[in-house]
């Protein structure tokens, strides 16, 4: 498949505004895989489908957890995290995207993980500040995003953690735990300099 039948591909799957927020994340994505040093090419893909499955009815989510080897501990957790790990799996198998890098960058893009790989940072951040988004932080973590990859992204879990205390919902643990990775990441690089 073309990379432009794959762009109306994903167009289709998507309403309008989040499809100008997925054209956003492309090229956030790209630019800060320039920037920061990951594949732009690969940014751009994972860019494009990170969201893919976002639209779908909870069921259709629900089916594709319990029927891929996905851990159904997921859904125990709150239905907005599910497109992440489900867009992957669904990405994988219907466009044949095999890139263990780009089908992770869009699994763990909205929770991040430990260890994350410098494409994965690069599409999580993406998603956070994109040109379309608008929220109380944002523009404090797009300056941060001008010189760190670390720093914006714990500020965009941050603001993540920060909203859903407010809502009253439950933390993902894998939302904390990459939080805490990437403070323990900047702590060691400052120790062996
Ligand atoms: O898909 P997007 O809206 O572009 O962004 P995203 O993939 O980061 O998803 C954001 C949504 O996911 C938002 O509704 C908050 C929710 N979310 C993110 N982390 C957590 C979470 N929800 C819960 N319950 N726990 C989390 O840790
Ligand atoms: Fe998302
Ligand atoms: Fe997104």
């Amino acid at each position: 498949m073309m990379f432009n039948e794959l762009m109306e591909a994903v167009r289709r799957e998507l309403p309008v505004k989040r499809w100008e927020h997925t054209l956003g994340v492309m090229q956030s994505a790209k630019e800060l895989a320039h920037k920061y040093g990951a594949d732009p090419d690969k940014a751009e893909l994972a860019g494009l489908l990170h969201d893919f499955c976002k639209y779908w009815p909870t069921e259709r989510q629900r089916l594709v957890i319990l029927e891929s080897e996905l851990p159904n501990e997921l859904l125990n957790y709150d239905k907005p995290l599910w497109h992440a790990p489900v867009g992957a799996y669904v990405v994988s198998q219907e466009f044949g995207i095999k890139d263990e890098d780009v089908l992770n960058a869009i699994r763990y893009h909205t929770s991040g993980r430990v260890g994350m790989t410098l494409l994965e940072k690069v599409v999580c951040l993406a998603d956070y500040i994109e040109p379309g988004r608008v929220y109380p932080e944002v523009e404090t973590i797009r300056l941060l995003a001008e010189t760190s990859l670390e720093k914006p992204l714990i500020a965009g879990f941050d603001s993540t953690i920060h909203y859903l205390l407010t809502k009253g919902e439950k933390i993902y643990p894998l939302t904390l735990l990459s939080r805490n990775a990437l403070i323990d990441e900047i702590r060691d690089r400052r120790m062996n300099r």
